[in-house]
């Protein structure tokens, strides 16, 4: 048996031990109800994963594997681990088994006896095992079905009703997962299966001590402006188990600032905390903590040394940031209600990014490297911004991490979501446990900027969205403030005072609050934020999008690309109307939506050959979505400094969703593994630091300059006008230099389309297209932008495009030159699964050559990437 032996602590003469602790992470033994079936298992993990793993069944996500595997969560399973203690017992006054996360409902055994019962997975939990453990031990978790649980309880709740019952039909999905605390789309989501997982998902460990035993640390930089200075509160709370008090000294130091503060403190026998507060010297030139593209993410490295009695010490380390955060709503002028925008450091900074859902099924196939890789991806598309939506999971800690080191801001919500919950005391008594003890872990990271108590619940009340007869609105109104409100809220604002708390997304902020917390419009676009989704209107239209003060959610579906379809499929599924098609599609009517929307501006593809559709079909797919999500983001961007009708000062563009939890359509820009959709490569461009932003209204052409550059910036913009049969453009504009101001929108060049075209060799509407780009020295300042003047499917004159491509390596990176015969639309370059991404992608090639790089994930040839490659572009799909 592998056992990992730690020390926590050491005395220095190497003599005295405080504490000690080993792992119980590894190999367990994992056996199903009645025996049926008995197998190894890692810890972490789950079921599912160990059952893969000994191939005792097939990669879950195949086919329709979800519903095969269903018999999976029905069982209740047990978790065996026999060990070994690798100290002696008799030498320590207190031993306790400490389980990092628990997934979900288990009663668990040591030697046969209960320590103690679960029933959430996002609790830590920690069982006094001292009378307990002995030389050699037998721990058991015997796991209830969590489908099970949830309808137990549900039936035991006979009061009233708390809806929804059971997702809709589509999703394949189990019911009243809202009755358990465990990730609320594992039951199945709009875009993700039925995987109610059993399991170990965390860290699991034994730690043993004499006199006293630290249980948590955690600290937030304060900043009092009224002073100009920054304070540190540092709480380490401890188990005293020695009779008498305890005297130690703290010592904290950051070097980097030339900070070490001494002080003496107390421990009391039993639960004991110790907050210091650390003043960091006026002197001291802090540099604080940025989002991307704002400025750097510095951090200091930070350790706390508790000395005690015989040269005993505790000793931890961390990294502190330094940054503040508001959240403005005041009165603006020209428009009723109120704002509703972040300022970090005391800076405004407009939120572009997305909203991120878990990224796996089964979370031990979340590794480090995987979500370097969706990390690096979001901040290599321009954004600073992610929701941690409410559905999931609070995230493991490498995720804050990364994302404090990237600069992305969190929008951290509370896991409900998309339900109304129930309010007895021992639900209550549990999300009181979970939301403190995930405050206390989360609360240091800077990039978590807001708390959220939920995901659209307050309008799901408001719009009653599950009928809930009207008489009895009230009761469940009272339970959503019980439990949003009086909890959550009250624990978050004793826990953390350094960032807003919201109590839902979409809410009204501060108007919701004057309400009664239920607002009579969540949707409002003069408070709060707004989600919104429109599969039926033109996406080409920005006036169906409304000019909200910030907007947390909006989307469009598409399908994943065959590479990774593929893996999960047969021959047989190739088709959109296939059984697996219409399976893996858990959005009602959506496969119907994606064309409906897509035909409005595209023929839909032409060939005889079904696969070849298929492909065809999902390329179309990605550019109606690439296209839809642009089209609404630039209007959002471009509403930051205006009030047009009473509407704007837009300071936020979260769009659903950053990430995929299986292979499948849904609103992600990243597929399931991380290969970047055509939507991604178009958030790069729209989410760019500097920006032209073309659009219509009432035949005039209008280009905004968008800016969030440090500083503010000259420049000048060229506008064009192409025809789509010429390679040559047909007339080309510059403007006199101009001034966007850091951090604004505003309005660059203004023409009426009929005065353009007659500029340009009376061009019309269906032959000719627009791109424009804003320039600095004559060098490109950000990308090139265009403006379609008429669907593409009323083109006149735009032919096959015949692309060449050689492929070079440079370094780490190869290079594709690009040479084309014809102007040639939403040209997409695709390696089938090598992983990787390209610098640009999805982009409309008006010029002959063109060069892009590609920079792989893992290791690839020039010779693997000439076998996969293929290009398309639009004329090819007819
Ligand atoms: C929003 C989200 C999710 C959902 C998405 C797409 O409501 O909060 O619940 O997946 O829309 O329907």
């Amino acid at each position: 048996m592998h056992l990992l032996l730690l020390l926590l602590a050491l005395c220095q003469t190497g003599r005295v031990v405080l504490s000690l602790s080993f792992s119980l992470q590894g190999k367990w033994w994992i056996r199903g109800a009645n025996d049926s079936l008995r197998l190894p298992g890692m810890v972490p993990g789950c079921v599912h994963s160990a059952l893969f793993q000994q191939g005792l069944i097939q990669d879950p996500y195949y086919r329709f594997n979800d519903l095969n595997y269903r018999w999976i969560s029905l069982d209740n399973w047990t978790y065996i681990k026999e060990f070994t203690t690798p100290f002696d017992v008799s030498k320590w006054q207190k031993i306790i088994l400490i389980f990092e996360g628990v997934d979900t409902v288990s009663e668990i055994l040591l030697n046969n006896i209960t320590i103690g019962k679960t029933d959430n997975m996002f609790n830590r939990y920690s069982f006094d095992i001292t009378s307990v453990v002995r030389d050699v031990n037998v721990l058991e978790l015997r796991f209830l079905s969590a489908v099970l649980y949830a309808a137990r309880q549900s039936k035991a709740h006979t009061a009233y009703p708390v809806p929804p019952d059971c997702p809709p039909l589509v999703q394949k999905g189990e019911c009243h997962v809202n009755f358990i605390r465990k990730k609320q789309c594992s039951f199945s989501w709009d875009w993700g299966p039925s995987f109610p997982t059993q399991g170990i998902w965390k860290d699991v460990r034994i730690e043993a001590y004499n006199i006293c035993h630290l249980d948590y640390f955690t600290f937030s930089p304060i900043y009092d402006n009224s002073t100009q200075r920054w304070t540190l509160e540092i709480e380490s709370s401890f188990d005293v188990v020695s009779s008498q008090p305890i005297c130690a000294q703290v010592i904290v130091s950051i070097p980097k600032l030339q900070i070490q503060h001494i002080r003496s403190v107390d421990l009391i026998p039993g639960q004991s905390l110790v907050k210091l507060l650390i003043n960091i010297n006026k002197n001291a030139s802090v540099a604080t903590w940025w989002p991307h593209g704002h400025g750097n993410q510095t951090g200091y490295n930070m350790t706390v040394l508790f000395k005690l009695d015989k040269g005993l010490t505790i000793k931890n380390s961390a990294m502190v940031y330094f940054r503040t955060v508001e959240l403005i709503e005041e009165p603006i002028q020209g428009s009723y209600g109120l704002s509703f925008y972040f300022k970090i450091n005391g800076i405004p900074i407009f939120l572009k990014g997305s909203n991120w859902i878990p990224a796996d099924s089964f979370q031990d196939q979340v590794t480090s490297d995987l979500l370097q890789l969706l990390l690096h991806s979001t901040v290599d598309a321009n954004m600073n911004a992610l929701r941690v939506w409410g559905g999931g999971i609070y995230e493991q800690d490498e995720f804050y991490e990364l994302c404090d080191q990237l600069g992305i801001m969190i929008w951290q919500d509370f896991m409900f979501a998309c339900a109304l919950y129930p309010t007895d005391q021992s639900f209550m008594d549990s999300v009181s446990a979970e939301v403190g003890s995930q405050v206390r872990r989360l609360k240091s990271h800077p990039s978590i900027i807001i708390w959220s108590g939920n995901n659209e619940n307050e309008a799901a009340l408001r719009l009653n969205w599950y009928d809930v007869p009207l008489y009895k609105q009230q009761l469940y109104i009272d339970d959503y403030v019980m439990l949003y409100v009086k909890n959550i809220r009250e624990i978050v604002l004793k826990e953390d005072k350094t960032r807003p708390f919201i109590t839902s997304s979409p809410t009204n902020g501060a108007k919701s609050v004057e309400e009664g917390w239920v607002s009579y419009n969540p949707y409002s676009t003069h408070y709060g934020d707004v989600h919104y989704y429109n599969y039926t209107g033109d996406c080409w239209d920005w006036k169906i999008f409304p000019k909200a003060r910030f907007v947390s959610e909006y989307g469009y579906q598409s399908w994943p690309s065959f590479s990774t379809v593929e893996k999960v499929s047969s021959k047989t599924d190739w088709s959109f109307k296939s059984n697996f098609s219409l399976h893996r599609q858990h959005h009602y009517n959506g496969n119907m939506e994606m064309l409906t929307q897509a035909n409005l501006h595209f023929k839909l593809p032409l060939s005889t050959d079904p696969v070849r559709v298929f492909k065809d079909t999902i390329y179309l797919t990605q550019v109606m979505q690439a296209q839809c999500v642009k089209v609404e983001t630039e209007f959002y961007l471009r509403s930051r400094n205006e009030i047009v009708n009473g509407e704007g000062h837009t300071m936020g563009a979260l769009y659903w969703q950053l990430n995929d939890i299986w292979q499948a359509p849904s609103w992600a820009s990243l597929e399931y593994g991380g290969k970047w959709k055509m939507l991604h490569y178009f958030a790069q461009r729209f989410f760019a630091p500097v920006l032209p932003v073309g659009f219509e209204d009432q035949n005039v052409f209008y280009i905004y300059g968008v800016s969030d550059l440090r500083s503010d910036s000259r420049m000048t913009l060229t506008v064009r006008v192409h025809e789509w049969s010429s390679l040559k453009p047909l007339c080309s504009h510059v403007t006199d230099q101009f001034v966007v101001k850091s951090g604004t929108a505003i309005l660059i060049y203004k023409e009426p389309v009929p005065s353009l075209l007659r500029r340009c060799g009376h061009c019309t509407r269906q032959k000719c297209v627009l791109s424009f780009y804003l320039s600095t020295n004559r060098k490109p300042l950000g990308p090139t932008n265009y403006h379609f003047l008429s669907s593409p499917k009323e083109a006149v004159g735009l032919q096959k495009a015949h692309i060449k491509v050689l492929i070079s390596q440079q370094g780490d990176m190869f290079v594709f030159s690009l040479e084309t015969s014809a102007v040639a639309l939403f040209v997409w370059l695709d390696v089938g699964s090598i992983s990787g991404r390209f610098s640009d992608n999805g982009f409309l090639m008006t010029e002959k050559k063109r060069t892009v790089f590609f920079y792989p994930w893992k290791p690839t040839s020039k010779r693997e990437l000439e076998q996969s490659f293929r290009v398309t572009s639009l004329m090819d799909i007819y």
